[in-house]
């Protein structure tokens, strides 16, 4: 049995990281068994989550988790796809996670109200006396891989301007298809999904979430996906 450990519902989405949600919905879209650990994140092998245990076998990463399913699972998350629409699924799921995730880090992680909002809730568990230290601690810490990667050296509407404009790209490519590369959902729509769905988190206010909410398509795109592979997080959410 496969176990995916994740941090677990939050902020409104079945997972507050979309790496996880990536990897929990490839999970779904492989039809193999699977239990959920939200206690994993401190023996994380690479320091991050989501990774799985599979039967002893431990992969850590979205993508590499992808790559273990298809080999030991034989399968083709790309199927039907041709060698041209393959690189330009892996070039936006490339897009998501090397660049339009940190501009969401930047608008969750460094603007005060949305950190109020979403992230603090994580340091809920430690002491009280000392939350705000850890909370600081881990915000430098964000900030500093802001820094190191790039984007975080540029001003915030500047960043944000840099996020809404992978969100068009993504709103563009998607068009009226109901999944990015056609009529089924396949592995690359893990990926848009989760990524769109943060982009449109409501607690949230930034520029990127209103960019992403001016394209109907991409607010009917993340309703299908919910629909089809997370139903009852879907309703429960619409219903609260
Ligand atoms: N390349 C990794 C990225 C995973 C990742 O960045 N996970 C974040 C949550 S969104 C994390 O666990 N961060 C904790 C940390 O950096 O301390 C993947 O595809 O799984």
């Amino acid at each position: 049995m496969i176990t995916l450990y994740t941090f677990g519902p939050a902020m409104g989405l079945p997972d507050p990281s979309p790496f996880v949600m990536k990897a929990q919905t490839l999970l779904k879209m492989s039809g193999q068994p699977y239990r959920v650990d939200t206690k994993g994140f401190s023996k994380a092998p690479k320091g991050k989550l989501p990774y799985i245990d599979d039967d002893g076998e431990v992969v850590a990463d979205s993508t590499f988790i992808r790559w273990h399913l298809e080999k030991k699972y034989k399968i083709d998350f790309d199927r039907g796809l041709g060698a041209e629409q393959r690189a330009v699924a892996w070039a936006f799921e490339k897009m998501a996670e090397d660049h339009l995730y940190w501009a969401l880090m930047d608008a969750r992680w460094t603007k005060d109200a949305n950190f109020d909002r979403g992230p603090r809730a994580f340091f809920q568990a430690a002491p009280a006396p000392i939350r705000p230290l850890i909370a600081n601690m881990v915000r430098r810490k964000v900030r500093g891989s802001l820094r190191a990667h790039g984007i975080g050296r540029h001003a915030q509407n500047e960043i944000a301007a840099l996020g809404a404009r992978s969100v068009d790209a993504i709103a563009g490519f998607l068009g009226e298809k109901p999944f990015f590369m056609g009529a089924e959902p396949l592995g690359v729509d893990a990926t848009m999904f989760a990524f769109t769905a943060g982009a449109l988190c409501p607690l949230f206010d930034t520029p990127i979430r209103s960019a992403a909410e001016r394209h109907a398509n991409l607010k009917g795109y993340v309703g299908r996906m919910m629909e089809r592979f997370y139903p009852d997080f879907g309703r429960a959410t619409a219903a609260a």
